[in-house]
C-alpha cells in the first residue's frame, strides 16, 4: 500500500479521486520541512524522511502558489503565509498590482528505498524556479527526475497558470478561492473538475502511470 505523507485532509481527497480509493493510504506524519527556495528539495528530503520513519513506500506532495508581481513569492512559504497573512490578504496585496497572474505547483517525490531504472540527469533544484517567468516554469515542468541523494527518490512535477482574484467558491482548500484558472475559481470546482486541470492533478497522473508500471 502506497502511504501519501500529508497533514492536509485536501490532498488526500485528491489524490484518491485521482488514484482510486484503495490505493492509497494517508500518512499523517508531519516531516521536517527544511528551509529551502525549491519544492523538490523539500519534498525529497521528506521522502526521505517518511521512508526511514515507515519502512514502506511513500509519495510526499510539497505545493506552493506563486504570484508572478511578488517574484513567485510566497512559492515553498506558501503554507506559513497562509497561517500567517491568510489567503484573503493574499488576494488584497495582488489587488493592488497590475499583473495578477499566477501559477500553482505540486512536486510529487517518492521513495520505496529501491534505486530506479534509467534514471534521468539529476537536476540541479537549486537553481530552478529562480529567475524564471512563468513560461519558462511551465516549460521546466515536464519531466520526472531522481532527485540527488543518499536514498533515491523520483520526483514529479505538476504545473498550472491562472490569476489571482477576489475569494469565490467553497470547494477545494487552501488558496483554491482566490485562484481563478479559465474563469472558474479552484474552489468553485468539483474535486474531479479540479484534477482535471490542476498542478497536483497533473503531477499526479505522471506519478500514477509510472507507479502502475513500477508495480506491475
Ligand atoms: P503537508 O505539508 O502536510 O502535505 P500543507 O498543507 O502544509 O500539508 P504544502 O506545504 O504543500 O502542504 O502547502 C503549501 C500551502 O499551499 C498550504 O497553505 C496549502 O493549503 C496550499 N495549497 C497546496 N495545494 C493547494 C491547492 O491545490 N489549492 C490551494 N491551496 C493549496
Ligand atoms: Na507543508
Amino acid at each position: 500500500m502506497l502511504r501519501f505523507v500529508t497533514t492536509n485532509q485536501g490532498k488526500v481527497r485528491e489524490a484518491r479521486e485521482y488514484l482510486g480509493d484503495g490505493t492509497v493510504e494517508q500518512l499523517d506524519f508531519d516531516y521536517t520541512e527544511i528551509q529551502a527556495d525549491d519544492l523538490a528539495t523539500v519534498a525529497a528530503h521528506g521522502a526521505r524522511e517518511a521512508y526511514r520513519h515507515i519502512g514502506e513506500p511513500v509519495l510526499v506532495d510539497d505545493a506552493g502558489l506563486f504570484v508572478d508581481a511578488f517574484d513567485g513569492f510566497p512559492g515553498p512559504y506558501s503554507s506559513y503565509v497562509e497561517d500567517t497573512v491568510g489567503v484573503e490578504r493574499v488576494w488584497r496585496l495582488t489587488r493592488e498590482e497590475d499583473d495578477r497572474a499566477a501559477s500553482f505547483k505540486t512536486v510529487l517525490a517518492y521513495c520505496d528505498g529501491e534505486g530506479f531504472d534509467a534514471s534521468p540527469e539529476p537536476v540541479d533544484h537549486e537553481r530552478r524556479g529562480q529567475d524564471q517567468s512563468a513560461e519558462e516554469r511551465a516549460a521546466a515542468t515536464t519531466d520526472d527526475q531522481v532527485a540527488a541523494g543518499d536514498l533515491p527518490v523520483k520526483i514529479f512535477e505538476g504545473y498550472v497558470p491562472g490569476e489571482i482574484v477576489a475569494p469565490r467558491g467553497e470547494g477545494g482548500f487552501g488558496y483554491d478561492p482566490i485562484f481563478e484558472h479559465d474563469g472558474t475559481t479552484f474552489a468553485e470546482m468539483t474535486p474531479e473538475e479540479k484534477n482535471a486541470v490542476s498542478h497536483r492533478g497533473r503531477a499526479l497522473a505522471k506519478f500514477g502511470e509510472w507507479y502502475r508500471e513500477r508495480t506491475e
